[in-house]
C-alpha cells in the first residue's frame, strides 16, 4: 500500500515546542483542505499538531481531545469538518478555548451542509466559522495565530511581515491571461 503524503500525523517534528494550536478534523479525507491552514501556521512559525477526530466515528476520542486541551498547554483549536459537521460545536462544548470551524466542501452539497452545521450554535457555545474550503483553513490559521499574536510581540510582528508580503505581492496592472 502506498503511503498518502498527506497524513496528518507527523507535521510537528519531535523537536519542536509544544503545540499552541491543535488543528483536528472529522476524517483523513479533510487533511487535504486542513493541510492549508496548517501550512500557514509553519510558514509563521506557530508549533501545532494535527489530528484526525471524528465526532461520530471516534466520539470517545473526541471528549479526551477537546476536555484535555488547554491541560495541555493548546492555546485555540482549528477544527474542520464536512457534512452533519459537529465536530467544532462538540470540542467547544467541551474546551473552553476558541474554536475556529472550518467547513469542508462536502460533494452532494458543495459544503452548504458543513456550513449551516458548524455556524448555526446556539447562543452560548461559540465557533468561530470561517468559509467553506481552503479560505475557510487559511484563514481559520491565520485567526489562530492573531489570537497568539496578542501576547507574542514576536509572532505579532511575522504575521505583519505576512500580511506585508501578501500586499506587495499583488499586481498592480492585470497580467494578459490566454483565454
Ligand atoms: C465528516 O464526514 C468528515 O469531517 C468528512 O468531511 C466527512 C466525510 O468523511 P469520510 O467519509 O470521507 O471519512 O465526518
Amino acid at each position: 500500500m502506498n503511503t498518502p503524503d498527506t497524513t496528518p500525523f507527523e507535521p510537528v517534528p519531535a523537536s519542536n515546542p509544544a503545540p499552541l494550536v491543535g488543528i483536528i478534523m472529522g476524517s483523513q479525507s479533510d487533511w487535504p483542505t486542513m493541510k492549508h491552514g496548517a501550512d500557514v501556521l509553519e510558514a509563521l512559525g506557530v508549533p501545532f499538531e494535527a489530528r484526525i477526530v471524528s465526532a461520530h466515528r471516534t466520539p470517545q476520542r473526541l471528549h479526551d481531545y477537546s476536555a484535555n486541551a488547554r491541560g495541555r498547554g493548546l492555546k485555540v483549536i482549528v477544527a474542520g469538518a464536512g457534512g452533519a459537521a459537529h465536530l467544532p460545536g462538540m470540542a467547544a462544548a467541551m474546551t473552553p478555548l476558541p474554536v475556529f470551524g472550518v467547513p469542508i466542501e462536502s460533494h452532494s452539497l458543495k459544503g452548504m451542509d458543513s456550513l449551516l452545521s458548524i455556524v448555526q450554535m446556539p447562543g452560548g457555545v461559540p465557533v468561530g466559522t470561517l468559509a467553506i474550503g481552503k479560505p475557510g483553513a487559511i484563514n481559520a490559521a491565520l485567526l489562530a495565530a492573531a489570537v497568539l499574536a496578542l501576547s507574542d510581540p514576536d509572532l505579532a510582528n511575522r504575521l505583519d511581515a505576512w500580511r506585508e508580503r501578501q500586499t506587495a505581492a499583488v499586481a498592480d496592472i492585470p497580467a494578459e491571461v490566454t483565454p
